[in-house]
């Protein structure tokens, strides 16, 4: 019997253990926008894993094409934006995306989105694969 359980314990911890070091996605939102436009998206990104995590694409259902933007100052004094290829979440630490900061740039809607709408967006990490977060249309 006492056998029985460490095996299945031992079956069970790796499973459970998993996903709490899993690279985490809180409270992702995004601006409401006509079908074909363009919007931003924000989220939080909490890596609990002792190891950097790196963010390598994105896709979302609601759009034909997703881009990492980080917005920079322009020589001008004006506010820009440049896509970014990776987006590297140290270990232990929370990146948060937010609007005049990093954010999501979503491209050609395939729907029109209102608020309280709906948006599946798909995180390629280099450490973990493929991880979907729900995101909420705000405002
Ligand atoms: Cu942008």
């Amino acid at each position: 019997m006492i056998r029985l359980l460490v095996g299945v314990l031992c079956l069970a911890y790796p499973l459970q253990a998993q996903p709490s070091l899993q690279t985490q996605f809180h409270g992702g939102w995004v601006y409401s926008a006509d079908s074909g436009a363009i919007t931003g998206a924000f989220v939080t990104i909490k890596n609990p894993s002792p190891e950097p995590d790196t963010i390598v694409a994105v896709r979302a259902d609601c759009a034909e094409h997703v881009e990492m933007h980080t917005t920079i100052r322009n020589s001008d004094g004006t506010m820009g934006m440049r896509p970014i290829a990776e987006l590297i979440i140290p270990a232990r630490k929370t990146v948060v995306l937010k609007p005049r900061s990093l954010h999501l740039m979503l491209y050609r809607m395939r729907r029109t989105l209102r608020k309280g709408d709906r948006c599946i967006v798909f995180f390629r990490s280099k450490r973990h694969g493929e991880l979907s977060a729900e995101f909420e249309v705000r405002r």
